[in-house]
């Protein structure tokens, strides 16, 4: 008799390892093959990129930016079409990330110098590192201390924002060195290659966190003039009177005009998909890599963003809200051991469910991880209930836009998110606390 993967996996589990069944792997069961024979634990390759949202990608409809190869790598795996970010802002989302824990347990709640993690507090890769994983990072960190308190066999990192042209980088332990007339989403494609190049003797984990889209968008000079001769679709709130909206809302002071490199809509916008085009060829670069090594098989990748983003909708830009444009992530999982190809799923996914689901994909503990509660309540088969409790504890945590003091202020006049609405969304929440 066949056995299935998810059997396979429950008879071999050694007793001191906790495997809770994620929520994001219950996501993919219905499209996960049977295993293969292959006893191999999975490389992974980790591609995160810095406000990137859900469609902006060709593969989920967007009409301007062209993503083939981040494409194939849905067209190769599975694409969750209802994947959020917790907390819309870039540091506490990376710590949800690497973590598992929603902000206000991680303690990163800002992207101020001061909330930052503690070099004591796990991420995945330390457990992956303590099963027997080779764990590298490349690319943005963005919280304090660029990542170069943690743990690595392999660092190239950089502070801060970082910039796009002339970019710093430190490498290993060595000293920050500036790198001129490099481009750094290149740069972290380049030295990706040389790792993937490298003999490994160890299954790895390879973070690759570029630094795009983030603003100020600086071009990659082959792409000074992509998108000249296109007008960008506008969507059809960029001319909005606010009318009906909070207060919070209509003052977040992140408006289109409100800085020197958000002018104008279609300007921003251009730059926008420009830089992610750079991004889209460097995941080519890679996945190159990843066939010549003769490990695709063998290798799990994952594609995500930090956040999403505001493209002109209520003539916004930037993240932080709770609206679609902001929370809404895009989320890939390439994994052809076990994932059928092609799939699409709408099961609500979050960023706090890749640390546990990477885990479980590599059979390693994943004890300090403390989010698990949800993901053991979806393994007895709440699913609706989950997914709902994770939408409240969004509601719960995001809420911090430029004039996060007025938001403060005008608690009271919040919107609720769709999904939140109806019997079974703010009323239920309201209910369970009263019961408390
Ligand atoms: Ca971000």
């Amino acid at each position: 008799m066949n056995e299935s993967w998810f059997d396979r996996m429950h008879r071999l589990r050694r007793p001191a390892f906790v495997l809770c069944a994620s929520w994001f792997l219950l996501a993919i069961l219905p499209a996960v093959a049977h295993a293969a024979d292959s006893p191999r634990r999975p490389n992974f390759i980790f591609f995160l990129t810095d406000d990137q949202r859900a469609d902006a990608l060709s593969i989920a409809g967007n009409t301007v930016l062209k993503t083939p190869n981040i494409d194939q790598l849905a067209r190769d795996g599975v694409r969750f079409t209802n994947a959020f970010v917790t907390t819309s802002l870039c540091a506490p989302s990376r710590a949800s990330f690497l973590t598992g824990q929603w902000a206000h347990t991680h303690g990163v709640r800002t992207n101020e110098r001061r909330s930052r993690l503690k070099p004591t507090q796990t991420i995945f890769a330390d457990l992956l590192r303590d099963s027997g994983y080779e764990v590298a990072f490349i690319g943005k960190w963005h919280m304090d201390g660029a990542g170069r308190d943690r743990k690595w066999d392999y660092y190239f990192g950089f502070k801060g924002q970082g910039r796009y042209k002339h970019p710093e980088f430190a490498e290993n332990d060595g000293p920050d060195r500036r790198y001129w007339k490099r481009y750094t989403d290149d740069m972290l494609g380049t030295k990706a290659i040389e790792f993937i190049r490298r003999p490994h003797t160890k299954p790895f984990c390879l973070f690759v966190f570029f630094k795009a889209p983030h603003r100020s968008w600086i071009r990659a000079p082959r792409h000074e003039k992509l998108f000249e001769d296109i007008t960008v679709p506008e969507p059809d709130t960029l001319h909005t009177d606010y009318a009906g909206k909070p207060d919070a809302f209509k003052n977040a002071d992140m408006k289109i005009g409100d800085f020197d490199d958000v002018v104008s809509f279609q300007k921003f916008a251009k730059d926008y998909y420009a830089v992610l085009t750079a991004v889209d060829e460097n995941v080519g670069r890679v996945m190159k890599a990843v066939a010549e090594k003769k490990i695709v098989d063998d290798t799990a990748i994952i594609y995500s963003s930090d956040n999403g983003f505001f493209v002109g909708e209520w003539n916004f830009f930037d993240k932080r809200l709770m609206h679609e444009p902001s929370i809404r992530i895009p989320m890939i999982l390439r994994y052809p051991r076990l994932i059928k190809p092609g799939a699409t799923r709408e099961d609500m996914v979050l960023n706090v469910d890749v640390a546990p689901t990477l885990l479980e994909l590599a059979g390693s503990t994943r004890a300090g991880l403390d989010a698990g509660r949800e993901h053991a309540a979806t393994a007895r088969g709440k699913r609706s209930r989950v997914a709902r409790r994770l939408a409240l504890r969004v509601l719960r945590v995001s809420c911090g836009p430029y004039g996060s003091q007025e938001s403060r202020r005008s608690h009271g006049s919040l919107e609720v998110h769709p999904l939140l609405r109806g019997p079974t969304g703010i009323r239920a929440l309201r209910s369970r606390r009263r019961s408390r």
